[in-house]
């Protein structure tokens, strides 16, 4: 046998050596996963069917700016919900010497916090100052309908829209401004949070707090206006500012919320992006309870740092086991140290030296 031939049957020798271990594998797999999907019983799981309970009644949401969560529902049923929110367009500050021309819900960076109930029929009414600009519209994160509500709102100066959603799924969700070009007014602080409370509720806790990160590309206007969107920098994903709540220091200094030892804390965490992702971390405490993506189970105990999309959330929960300052970041860390997204919560009370204690050295504790 030629070289040439005997290198081609070791060939084929190999390949048929190699395919058949390789066809009995792939089959092994597909019947796991097909196992796997059926479940042991044999039976496809199905996507739930959700029941529409009666409404009864009607109310009025109460919507806070953050830090300010409103209070939790405690209803045992569900009812009429009506939502009333105005898109404006207003000129604060973003950060020290920098004033921006900011696009709101609510008058607020981030928007109003908006608290319902799994089941409540929600009637969402959407106005737009006559100061305005531009048309505004909203897409609801928690709405099952079209553009999650942006194709029935889109709104002019002076105008007012409406509709009507059920809140189907519990969970913590962003909304934002949906009109074209989407990513100016995202870009300019058109985003919030909606929470749809389980019909079972969540455990009580002492504090919840409203958590939203965000990111500016600010472009300097003629002397003496205010800075508006760089939208080059917007499209190379390259912010001037990464913030919580709407401008560099809206939750450190004085704006710092106050817990005390002992209590226990829920944060309920948005990411209106445009562009970045957050690595949500708390410098100084460990969640003890992470509703990851914001949906409505707790999915991790015990998580250092929870990564947040844009247009996503999560809820976080801790105990303050010892006195002094947490310190919120995005641990992508530049963007705490050079870009403004630091927060604080400070924690008062007794030292816990069973928790906590400084030994020896030159450091000290921040509080
Ligand atoms: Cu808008």
């Amino acid at each position: 046998m030629s070289s040439a031939r005997e290198a081609k049957s070791r060939s084929v020798f190999s390949r048929t050596v190699v395919v058949v271990p390789l066809t009995v594998v792939a089959t092994f797999l597909l019947l796991t996963a097909a196992r796997g999907i059926t479940g042991s019983s044999g039976a496809r799981p199905s996507v739930p069917v959700r029941e529409l309970p009666d409404v009864k009644g009607v109310e009025t949401a109460t919507l806070t700016s953050a830090p300010l969560v409103p209070a939790p529902l405690n209803r045992d049923y569900a009812t009429k919900v009506v939502v009333e929110l105005e898109t404006t367009e207003i000129v604060r500050r973003l950060a020290d010497g920098v004033d921006y021309t900011f696009w709101t819900f609510g008058d607020a960076v981030p928007g109003k916090f908006i608290r319902v109930r799994e089941g409540d029929l929600v009637e969402f009414k959407l106005t737009n100052s006559k100061t305005s600009g531009v048309p505004h519209n909203i897409d609801l994160h928690a709405v099952t309908g079209p553009g999650g509500g942006a194709a029935v709102t889109l709104t002019l100066p002076g105008g007012s829209s409406s509709f009507s959603f059920r809140a189907l799924n519990p969970g913590l969700y962003i909304y934002h401004c949906a009109v074209s070009p989407v990513p100016m007014h995202v870009a300019n602080g058109m985003y919030g949070l909606i929470f749809v409370e389980p019909k079972e509720g969540l455990p009580v806790v002492d504090h919840e707090f409203y958590i939203l990160q965000s990111e500016f590309y600010a472009k300097a206007g003629k002397p003496g206006e205010p800075h508006t969107l760089d939208m080059e920098r917007g499209i190379d994903e390259n912010p001037t500012h990464v913030v919580f709540n709407g401008s560099v220091g809206a939750l450190t200094g004085d704006n710092a919320p106050t817990v005390r030892v002992g209590e226990s804390v829920r944060l309920f965490v948005g990411n209106g992006g445009p562009n970045l992702s957050s690595s949500f971390h708390v410098i100084g405490e460990v969640f003890d309870h992470v509703y990851g993506e914001g949906g409505s189970e707790i999915t991790q105990r015990n998580v250092q740092t929870t990564m947040i999309p844009a247009g996503g959330s999560a809820i976080v929960e801790f105990r303050a086991e010892v006195p002094g300052t947490l310190v919120l970041v995005d641990h992508a860390i530049f963007r705490a140290f050079n870009k403004g997204a630091i927060g604080m919560i400070k924690v008062l009370g007794d030292e816990q030296p069973a928790v906590f204690k400084q030994l020896e050295g030159i450091g000290k504790t921040n509080h």
